[in-house]
C-alpha cells in the first residue's frame, strides 16, 4: 500500500509538471483526486487494514493528497501568469510608431489681414464693435445722411430683401448703432470689421461681397490732425515703419470735409514703379470729419461734439501688403493659394 501511494504520488507529480495549460492540470486534479480517484479508492479501503496500519496509512494517503494538491495551485499559478505575459507580449502598442501626418489648415489671409488691423487699432484705444449683415434702410442709409434719392441706395447697387430690408452695402450702419448705443454721450472708439455686399459683375478688382473695416472717433475737440495721426500710426504699424500717408480731398456723404487717403509705396519707396502706376503713392483708405447732420442722428450734439471716420476695404489692404493680382482668390478656396498664408 505504502508503494503504490508513492507511486501514485510521484505519478501525478509528475503529471504536473509536463501540464501545458490550466485544462491538462484540471484533468489531472480530477484524475487523482477527484472521487473515483486512486487516492480515494485507497481512503475508502482503510477499513479492511490492520489497526497498527490504518493510521499510518491514513496519514500517508493524506499527505499524498495533499502534496498533490499543492503543487497543482503552484502549478496553476505558474501558468496563469505565463498566460498574462504572453497576452501583454501579443497585445504590447509601439509607441514609437510615428503618427500618419494630418494636414494642417491655416487662417484665411482675409481674417489675419483683419486680426493685424485690429491689432493696430487696439493699440491706439480703439475697440472692436461688430453688427448684423441684414440691415434696415435707417441704419444702411438714412442715418448716414444718405436721403431717399441718394444714387448710392439705387437697387442697381444693393441687394434688398424688402423696401425696408437690405444686406448691408457698408459696415457703416454698426458706428450709428454705436453711436446710438451712447446716448449723446462721447467717447466713442470703435473700429467695425464685417462683411459687405453690393450688386456688381465680379473680375480681378471687384467682388460683390467683400470686407470692411471702419472706424469712428467721436468725442469733444476731435480734430482732423487727430485723423491724420492716427491714419499714420495705422500705416506704419500695418505696412512699415518707413511708410508714409497723405490725405487728398474727396467727397462721402456722411463725412465733411472728406479726403482720401494714400499711402507711400513700399514696392518703390516713393519713387515711381508698376504697383504705384509711376505716382509713388496708393490710394489705400477714405476717411473725413463727421457730418454734424450724422452726429445729430444719433443723438450727439454736433456744437459739442466732434469725431472723425475712416473706411477700407480688407481685400484690397491684403492685395497690397501680398502682391496679388485677383480679389477673385479669396472667395474659390483654392488650397495652393491658401496654404501661402500658413503663420509659423
Ligand atoms: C458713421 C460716420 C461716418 C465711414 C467712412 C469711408 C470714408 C470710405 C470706403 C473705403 C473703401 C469703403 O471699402 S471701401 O469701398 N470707405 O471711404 N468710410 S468715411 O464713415 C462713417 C461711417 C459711419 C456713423
Amino acid at each position: 500500500m505504502r508503494e503504490r501511494l508513492e507511486a501514485l504520488r510521484d505519478e501525478a507529480l509528475a503529471k504536473v509538471a509536463v501540464a501545458k495549460d490550466v485544462k491538462a492540470l484540471q484533468d489531472v486534479r480530477v484524475a487523482y483526486l477527484g472521487k473515483k480517484g486512486p487516492i480515494t479508492e485507497v481512503l475508502r479501503g482503510m477499513g479492511k487494514l490492520s489497526a497498527e496500519e490504518r493510521p499510518v496509512i491514513g496519514q500517508m494517503a493524506n499527505d499524498v493528497r495533499d502534496a498533490i494538491k499543492v503543487q497543482v495551485e503552484l502549478k496553476e499559478k505558474e501558468l496563469e501568469a505565463a498566460a498574462i505575459e504572453k497576452q501583454l507580449a501579443n497585445e504590447s502598442i509601439d509607441v514609437t510608431l510615428p503618427g500618419r501626418p494630418v494636414q494642417g489648415g491655416s487662417t484665411h489671409p482675409l481674417t489675419q489681414v483683419v486680426e493685424e488691423v485690429e491689432e493696430a487699432f487696439l493699440g491706439l484705444g480703439f475697440s472692436v464693435a461688430e453688427g448684423p449683415e441684414v440691415e434696415v434702410d435707417y441704419y444702411n442709409f438714412e442715418a448716414l445722411n444718405l436721403p431717399k434719392d441718394h444714387p448710392a441706395r439705387d437697387m442697381q447697387d444693393s441687394f434688398y430683401f424688402t423696401e425696408e430690408l437690405l444686406l448691408r452695402t457698408h459696415t457703416s450702419p454698426v458706428q450709428a448703432r454705436t453711436m446710438e448705443l451712447h446716448k449723446g454721450k462721447g467717447p466713442v472708439k470703435v473700429i467695425c470689421p464685417g462683411k459687405v455686399f453690393r450688386r456688381d459683375d465680379d473680375d480681378a478688382t471687384h467682388s460683390h461681397q467683400f470686407m470692411q473695416i471702419e472706424g469712428l472717433f467721436v468725442d469733444e475737440n476731435v480734430r482732423m490732425s487727430d485723423l491724420k495721426g492716427v491714419l499714420e500710426q495705422f500705416a506704419k504699424s500695418f505696412f512699415g515703419e518707413d511708410r508714409q500717408i497723405r490725405l487728398r480731398p474727396s467727397f462721402f456723404p456722411f463725412t465733411e470735409p472728406s479726403v482720401e487717403v494714400d499711402v507711400s509705396c513700399g514696392m518703390c519707396g516713393g519713387k515711381g514703379c508698376r504697383v504705384c502706376k509711376q505716382s509713388g503713392w496708393i490710394e489705400v483708405l477714405g476717411a473725413g470729419m463727421v457730418h454734424p447732420r450724422v452726429l445729430e442722428m444719433s443723438g450727439f450734439d454736433s456744437t459739442k461734439y466732434s469725431g472723425f471716420a475712416f473706411g477700407m476695404g480688407v481685400e484690397r489692404l491684403a492685395m497690397l501688403k501680398y502682391d496679388i493680382d485677383d480679389i477673385r482668390h479669396f472667395y474659390t478656396n483654392d488650397i495652393r493659394f491658401l496654404a501661402q498664408f500658413k503663420r509659423v
